[in-house]
């Protein structure tokens, strides 16, 4: 089995560190690849810069159909362009928010999520609300740590992040989920610490992609994830047309 981790942001630094916590999450059989696009934006912190990393993000979905792939993991915390992927995708695409709020309600009542900047916790919390998870988040909070910042010790990240989940506690959850990729190595030392459990939505998305992989389910044609109609882009997007592609 193979499953691919999009970064849909350009920090090859930042993929790294995904790749790293998606295999720490897989089986040992499975195969996992981690890319980010060759364009876009260095980070996502703005509506701007996840509209713009869509198109990378479809890149790598395209290049992994080609590729065999069997399940994608789109290791952002906006999910963005996730529904774009799933209708570009033979196999289960999971997004990692989706993927840490299933997590977390299946070990706690009630979670919390610690993000990055105050500007992302709205999309953070109209996910929390489209996925259904509304009644069990108590609370959406930022460290205020860019995520370019976040693996400079000079940031502090771990006891900022620390302290931003003990508030998520003190607020009445019982579990925290990370609001954010580049945060993922922090999980299970932060469990550790805290005494209860901080969840990482790339482990998550990857561990879920292959259960999905394994039951043999894919995401349904019929629909509104059938295959996007054909017709032709202009200009730079030109390329992304899917005139003669996948049936
Ligand atoms: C992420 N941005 O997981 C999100 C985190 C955020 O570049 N990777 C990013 O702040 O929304």
């Amino acid at each position: 089995m193979h499953v691919r981790v999009v970064n849909p942001n350009t920090s090859v630094g930042m993929t790294r560190s995904i790749g790293i916590a998606a295999r720490a999450a897989a089986s040992p059989s499975t195969r996992v690849t981690a890319v980010n696009p060759t364009m876009g934006p260095a980070s996502i912190e703005s509506h701007y810069e996840e509209a713009l990393a869509v198109p990378g993000l479809l890149e790598q979905i395209a290049l992994g159909e080609r590729d065999g792939v069997d399940a994608y993991v789109v290791a952002c915390f906006g999910d963005p362009g996730l529904d774009a992927a799933r209708e570009l995708a033979r196999g289960p695409v999971i997004g990692i928010a989706e993927a840490a709020f299933h997590a977390a309600s299946f070990v706690a009542r009630r979670f919390g999520v610690v993000t990055t900047l105050g500007r992302t916790t709205g999309r953070a919390r109209e996910l929390v609300d489209r996925y259904g998870f509304g009644p069990a988040c108590v609370e959406v909070r930022a460290c205020e740590i860019a995520v370019l910042e976040l693996d400079d010790p000079a940031s502090e990240a771990r006891r900022v992040v620390a302290d931003e989940c003990r508030a998520v506690f003190a607020a009445g959850a019982d579990a925290v989920v990370l609001g954010c990729a580049g945060m993922a190595d922090l999980c299970h030392d932060l469990s550790g610490e805290l005494g209860a459990p901080v969840v990482d939505g790339v482990g998550a998305a990857t561990a879920f992609a292959e259960s999905l992989v394994r039951l043999r389910l894919r995401t349904s044609t019929r629909g509104e994830y059938a295959a996007p109609p054909r017709k032709d882009f202009a200009g730079l997007l030109a390329p992304f047309s899917l005139a003669g592609a996948r049936v």
